[in-house]
């Protein structure tokens, strides 16, 4: 099922659209307004978020897709997004070309240890359709698709698309400044929703298309089947010896990197597709 938090008649609801249809869930259960009430009543009564939703189907008001997929916001009320780095080869040659420390993102690579980092919270993340920032002071700024783990108190709970915007001149200038490359007002959008059903996140198909003034820039497309480490592995290092807030979203890396030259600009327009999740579109703002 696929789980979408909008607003409707003033009020906040939790969407569920399953192959016959869209649903309003707050309807019948007005308790059920957002993904967090609906994981934390199936940890309570030992369910799964869709054996909770599931019987309030058939009671509940009908919506329509068109409706769901125009109104629908940030679909978890994040506490805090991770993101782990060169998982991908691509992600890792550019970074090499970029840094004035190569070695440092073969190694990575090669390691038993994964790259995570803190990458947003709720107040610096935005939803469908809403403004992703690219930082003034940086002059090569590039959005990062990737598939981002749903995880309540450490544990996965589903699946969303991410996008891990970054300054890649910042990063490149030296690797201590890469909080700042990262972390920064709109530096995150997830959405447009949290799928439950996704039985292997290794094999997902992705894509990403940027627009400007009308023309596709980018166009890339490329499988999770590429990442050289598993959803399984960095959610396991994301919670060592750290306890976890409650709803977090741990991004796990980007394979489609526009070729070096490239720079999003105000005004473009980022698109990212991932099967069986959905399609996170947003426009892009000067921060
Ligand atoms: O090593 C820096 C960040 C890498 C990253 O964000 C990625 O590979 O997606
Ligand atoms: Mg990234």
């Amino acid at each position: 099922m696929r789980y979408y938090q909008l607003s409707r008649r003033g009020q906040s609801i939790l969407a569920v659209e399953t192959d016959s249809g869209a649903y309003d869930l707050t309807s019948v259960k007005p308790d059920l307004d957002s993904f967090g009430a609906l994981v934390r009543t199936a940890e309570i009564t030992d369910r799964t978020p869709d054996e909770v939703a599931e019987p309030h189907l058939s009671g509940a008001d009908t919506l329509s897709t068109e409706e769901v997929r125009e109104t629908c916001g940030l679909p978890i009320d994040v506490d805090e997004v991770w993101a782990a780095g060169v998982t991908y080869q691509i992600s890792e040659e550019a970074r090499r070309g970029e840094s004035s420390m190569p070695e440092m993102y073969v190694n990575v690579y090669d390691a038993e240890r994964p790259e995570l980092f803190f990458k947003s919270t709720r107040d610096r993340t935005v939803g469908p359709d809403d403004a992703i920032g690219i930082r003034a002071d940086s002059d090569w700024n590039v959005p990062e698709p990737e598939l981002g783990v749903v995880l309540f108190r450490g544990e996965p709970v589903g699946y969303t698309v991410g996008n891990d915007v970054s300054s890649r001149s910042i990063e490149g200038e030296n690797p201590l400044y890469l909080p700042q490359a990262k972390v920064y007002d709109r530096c995150c959008s997830l959405g447009p929703c949290i799928a439950t059903d996704i039985q292997d996140p290794q094999t997902l198909d992705m894509s990403m298309q940027i627009s400007r003034d009308g023309e596709t820039v980018y166009d890339g497309s490329t499988n999770t089947a590429g990442m050289v480490r598993t959803c399984e592995d960095l959610v396991s290092y994301y919670t060592r010896h750290n306890t976890v807030p409650d709803l977090a979203v741990l991004l796990t890396g980007t394979s489609l990197v526009p070729e070096e030259g490239f720079s999003l600009r105000a005004d473009d327009h980022v698109t990212i597709e991932i099967e069986n999740i959905g399609i996170l579109s947003n426009p892009v703002v000067s921060v």
